[in-house]
């Protein structure tokens, strides 16, 4: 079995979010997904507008997503593909090199980014969109 393992926040799902995590999937037969945590986000300057909980919810209902895991630090992407057995680690390109220190423990891929989506566009266009009602 060919594990895959991604990061991330996932706050808003939308289809950039989806598309990665079924190409990462394709990559594998499984898939984890390491969802920073509502600490761990704050610690980045990010606040999701939904909670770890709901976040998780919304990716455990994805067929392609076999397992969600707390993400509440930066460094624990080492223990984490070692405690997994992750053969491939994959990211977003906007992280391109960010993690190829993974590179001697498992293959290291980035994703292209699915352009013109975003949370933070959303929230704007949510935040926009209830000041006009
Ligand atoms: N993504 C994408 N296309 C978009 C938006 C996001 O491909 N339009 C990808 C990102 O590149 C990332 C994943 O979806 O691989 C999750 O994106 P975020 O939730 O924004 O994650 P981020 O805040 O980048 O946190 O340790 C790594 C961090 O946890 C990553």
């Amino acid at each position: 079995m060919r594990r895959v393992i991604t990061y991330g926040t996932f706050d808003t799902l939308h289809h950039g979010h989806i598309r990665l995590l079924r190409r990462a999937r394709e990559l594998g037969d499984y898939l984890i997904v390491a969802l920073s945590t509502d600490e761990f986000n704050a610690s980045k300057g990010k606040s999701a507008l939904f909670s770890y909980e709901e976040r998780k919810a919304d990716l455990e209902a994805l067929r392609m997503v076999d397992l969600v895991i707390p993400e509440r630090t930066w460094d624990q992407k080492v223990t984490d593909v070692r405690l997994y057995h992750a053969d491939v680690f994959t990211m977003g390109d906007d992280w391109t090199g960010k993690f190829d220190f993974l590179k001697d423990q498992c293959e290291v891929t980035y994703f292209k980014r699915t352009p013109s989506i975003s949370s933070t566009q959303i929230r704007n266009a949510m935040t926009m969109n209830i000041a006009a009602e």
